[in-house]
């Protein structure tokens, strides 16, 4: 398997192509549109060692009539105006592009199966607050007809593929991706992703009164990173010989032998966590952008699978503002880097898989043919682990730099012939006077005064039977140890397919208390609710046998929690310790939040629509591989109980 070379693709074509903006579906006023999902040529920026072009198969979305894009139109909707969204499968029938590890929990059609060429797809919409039966759940999937208006391999939860969108939600950057359960990752890899902008009148209001930019000052750009064949393919290891971008290793030296012995040499694994070589924004590598010497809004998502970014500017003449999150805009904006042309080592930004923010560049201070590139100095090629408030990595992990082509996402080149967009955003100014908060504690007992009930809930690392690493989620409640993964028990890890074991009541606000036992960081999403953070404290507990379950130090079956810096565990097995201070990206409305290492993370939520939804990490190789549950929220009258 010959691979791109992306250190040479950086050094002959970086900052060469324009940022692509993707087609904008007007759904303000309300819209029936169809998107159906289809695979395609696209030129991504690539080119052999010539110079010649290179394009590359990949599968976007298109209403029909217009074209095909990876990633997706970007949907423009408006706060409580219903959109409806067709989705068809669209794909050749000619299988997956990418290679398919049927040994995990898969979407697999019994009568239209992947070895027939059918691919199960179903998009979800990312933050929407979405009726479960419209919300794209791993097992609302569907493929491809057998031909004509035929029929078509559905999953256990397929209701229909036919969404309506009631928006009932603030402005917010959300996105659409695939779900497909334990082929997400592959999907989304395959280009199957896009924007969903919501407006409403109070972020309009911002623009009009010139405190926020918009119009065509406001652009959305999706990071990802992706891995190339040397003729410009799309790259995904799976095989046992096949390399791990970025380092000295194969697939092998991650995925034990006993799972080739029982599948064969040829079997195509999942990896614990798959990085990329080559940074695309909108589906171009490292591209560039015009700018003119003024201000702009940026909505930021970390599209990749497994890649968390630590984002800052290489100009510290150019002032960065926090304005929004997940969920919409901060209650004031925050500024992450002055502008003030020196520069410092907490102004960056983490952007973990999954997550938005809304940004304000001001490129005001620059002058005619400046270029600023915007860096990534997370891990080059390793997990996520954390970093401290002054900018330093957690473990023992490479950062990306600027001459390393992961370390660099995009450019900004200054065009003064460009007319400028003068906002008045500045640190602390008020974007929403009555924001509403969920997180207040007028006792000081580190539970919500709103949340009526506290759940425990832990993440988990495991193995499979093959001794693959297997990160799961499970519940964190002090008592009995769960030994199966299955049973009802009260702490310790549980299979996707284990009974659910969350159910809020509607109406009901809750805490969950996120505990993280494993080695490294995960990003947390729960469908339905955008939720705030309370608090994040450090733990400790003690897991001898590194088996990312805490021991049971006493052995007696029970899991306990003590309180306080210094543990003592002939007392008690895991202990909350000191609180650690927020990020401002992890504050305001959240859909997703990172859990370091030896963390517990306190989330508020309020339940209001019924059904099935799931919560999981957003680390796509994860969320396939085991690290998502289900949950359901109940009415008191028994329903969906
Ligand atoms: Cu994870």
């Amino acid at each position: 398997m010959s691979l791109l070379d992306s250190e040479e693709l950086f050094e002959s074509h970086a900052f060469e192509n324009a940022l692509p903006i993707p087609e904008v579906i007007d759904a303000t006023k309300g819209r029936d549109i169809t998107l159906q999902a289809r695979q395609i040529s696209q030129f991504l920026g690539l080119y052999d060692p010539d110079g010649n072009l290179l394009y590359t198969t990949v599968w976007g979305y298109g209403t029909g009539m217009g074209k095909t894009s990876y990633p997706g139109p970007t949907i423009l909707a408006y706060e409580d105006v219903p959109v409806t969204v067709h989705w068809q499968n669209k794909l050749p029938l000619t299988g997956h592009l990418l290679p398919v590890d049927t040994s995990l929990h898969f979407a697999n059609s019994l009568t239209h199966p992947l070895s027939s060429g059918y691919v199960p797809i179903v998009s979800h919409l990312h933050g929407g607050h979405n009726d479960s039966i419209f919300d794209g759940l791993p097992d609302q999937w569907f493929t491809q007809s057998g031909g004509g208006n035929g029929p078509r391999g559905v999953g256990p939860g397929f209701v229909t593929s036919t969404m309506t969108y009631y928006n009932d939600q603030q402005a917010a950057t959300l996105w659409y991706h695939d779900h497909a359960l334990g082929i997400t990752r592959l999907n989304v890899y395959a280009g199957l992703a896009g924007f969903y902008v919501l407006q409403d009148e109070s972020h309009l209001d911002l623009v009009k009164n010139g405190v926020l930019p918009g119009g065509n000052y406001d652009l959305g750009m999706a990071i990802q990173d992706r891995a190339f064949t040397s003729d410009g393919q799309l790259y995904y290891p799976a095989y046992k010989d096949d390399p791990l971008p970025g380092t000295d290793m194969t697939v092998g030296d991650v995925v034990p032998q006993k799972f080739y012995d029982t599948f064969g040499e040829d079997a195509p694994s999942a990896v614990p966590e798959f990085f990329g070589d080559t940074i695309l924004v909108n589906g171009m590598a490292w591209p560039k952008l015009n700018v003119a010497a003024g201000d702009y809004e940026f909505r930021l998502l970390n599209g990749s699978d497994s890649r968390f970014y630590v984002l800052k500017v290489s100009d510290p003449d150019v002032a960065v503002h926090l304005v929004g999150t997940d969920g919409g805009l901060l209650p004031n904006a925050i500024t992450i880097s002055d502008g003030d042309g020196v520069q410092e080592s907490n102004e960056f930004l983490v952007l973990a898989p999954g997550d938005r923010v809304e940004l304000v560049f001001d490129f005001s201070r620059l002058d005619d043919g400046d270029t600023v590139t915007l860096l990534n100095v997370g891990p080059a090629f390793d997990p996520f682990k954390g970093i401290s408030a002054d900018g330093f990595l957690f473990g023992d992990i490479e950062a990306a730099n600027a001459n390393n082509p992961v370390g660099d996402i995009m450019q900004f080149a200054v065009d003064t012939a460009i007319k400028p967009f003068d906002a008045t955003v500045q640190d602390g100014i008020v974007l929403v006077k009555d924001f509403v908060s969920l997180t207040e504690d007028a006792n000081h007992d580190d539970v919500a005064d709103l949340a009526t009930n506290v759940r425990k809930v832990g993440l988990f690392e495991g193995e499979d039977e093959y001794g693959r690493v297997t990160p799961m989620l499970g519940k964190a409640e002090a008592g009995t140890v769960i030994t199966d993964k299955m049973s009802s028990g009260d702490f310790g890890p549980l299979a996707w397919d284990a009974p659910t074991t969350e159910k809020p009541l509607l109406g009901s606000t809750e805490q969950w208390d996120m505990f993280n036992f494993t080695a490294d960081s995960h990003p947390i999403h729960l469908h339905l609710p955008q939720f705030q953070v309370l608090g994040k404290w450090h733990i400790d507990f003690l897991d001898q046998d590194e088996n990312g379950i805490p021991d049971d130090t006493n052995s007696d079956g029970e899991i306990t929690y003590g309180t306080g810096p210094s543990p003592n565990y002939a007392v008690a097995d895991i202990w909350i310790g000191d609180k650690i201070d927020l990020r401002p990206e992890e504050t305001g409305w959240q859909d997703t939040i990172e859990v370091d290492p030896h963390q517990m993370v306190a989330v508020i939520a309020t339940f209001d629509k019924p059904g099935d939804y799931v919560w999981h990490c957003h680390i796509l190789s994860h969320e396939d591989n085991e690290m998502m549950r289900p949950y359901t929220v109940v009415t008191d009258f028994g329903l969906f109980a």
